[in-house]
């Protein structure tokens, strides 16, 4: 009698126990005094050894007890079911658990934040990963000697030509080519950096990226949909600020800093910056054949792994890329 003590638990519980002959063989299967399932292996005692032997009792015993429970419920249930039919089952018994899985929290963090600009009437677009230079850069009034064209920057597939795209912009790039304004467009996707690795960088991470483009688009539009949003994902009552700052594709440029309260800190919390932002550069337009006399618009971009270690408190990047189940499972919801 060498059968495994979980193999005989599953099919303790997973034998259909809706009929008279049924419940017979499974107690004559498990609790026969001469060749049933429990004998044997209370038999197996003295084989085992001593160190296990509490552990291997106990363990016999508690597969007894279930068999005992089942067979007392099956019978219930046989004899205040309907007697026709044959088919009953065994209400009493406790459901079986189903293993539940659950969203990364990078995808989670993605969704809601597209989520937030979709329902204000942005439009999802998605591009390749593999890019070419004028997407990517020129097009984005990045200039020659910008060091972000330096291959210790950017992961080049051939220099000067095609690449891994630093951000999700060249997107946008391909938007406003092929459509006129108004362009309102949210942009999710893995981006890459040939940053060094640690606990705060690494070589691919997610952004989210927003553009909108029209007639007397102003920074007022932009601060509007920005707090709408600081609001959803930090709480009604989050305050923050606009920071004057500098990037190749937007003028003027701001980033954005929400006060994140924290009592062990001198001043009661501090700022900590989640996105930046800006007014197109007239420059971007203009390579994409859009008039800037006529058309304005505003743009911003984030980190989804900046924002999903800030609302789940992780404090090290890698661990969003190295899968350990341990670390996943504390985000099912
Ligand atoms: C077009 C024109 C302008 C997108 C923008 C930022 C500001 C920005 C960073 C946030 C953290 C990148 O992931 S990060 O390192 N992004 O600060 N991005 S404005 O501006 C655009 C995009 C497309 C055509």
């Amino acid at each position: 009698m060498s059968e495994d003590l979980s193999t005989l638990r599953q099919e303790i519980e997973n034998t259909p126990l809706d009929a008279e002959e049924a419940i017979d063989a499974f107690r004559i299967r498990f609790l026969s005094r001469k060749q049933g399932v429990v004998t044997a292996l209370m038999k197996r005692i003295p084989e085992i050894a001593p160190e296990d032997r509490k552990a291997y009792g106990q363990d016999v015993n508690a597969l007894k007890q279930r068999v005992e429970e089942r067979l007392e419920g099956a019978q219930q249930a046989l004899a205040s079911g309907p007697s026709a039919g044959g088919g009953r089952i065994d209400v009493t018994l406790p459901g079986r658990p189903v293993p539940e899985g659950s969203l990364h929290p990078l995808t989670e963090t993605m969704d809601l934040i597209v989520h937030v600009f979709t329902s204000y009437g942005f439009q999802i677009a998605e591009g390749t990963e593999v890019e070419d230079d004028w997407h990517n850069f020129t097009a984005l009034n990045f200039p020659d000697d910008h060091p972000a064209r330096d291959m210790q920057d950017t992961f080049f597939i051939e220099e000067g030509k095609t690449l891994l795209r630093t951000h999700t912009s060249p997107v946008q790039i391909r938007v406003m080519k092929s459509q006129e304004p108004p362009v309102r467009v949210i942009v999710p996707g893995r981006v890459y950096r040939n940053e060094a690795i640690s606990y705060k960088s690494y070589c691919l991470f997610h952004q989210v990226e927003g553009l909108y483009v029209d007639k007397d688009v102003t920074m007022a539009d932009l601060k509007q949909i920005l707090h709408a949003f600081a609001r959803t994902l930090f709480g009604h009552d989050v305050r923050m600020r606009f920071r004057p700052s500098f990037f190749p594709f937007t003028e003027p440029s701001a980033e954005v800093d929400i006060w994140w309260q924290d009592p062990d800190l001198p001043g009661g919390g501090r700022w900590l910056e989640i996105l930046g932002c800006g007014m197109v550069d007239p420059n971007v337009l203009e390579a994409v054949n859009v008039d800037p006399e006529v058309y304005t618009g505003y743009a911003f971009g984030m980190g989804v792994e900046r924002i999903a270690m800030l609302r789940y408190g992780i404090d090290d990047i890698r661990t969003l890329y190295e899968n350990d189940v341990r670390f996943l499972k504390q985000f099912t919801s």
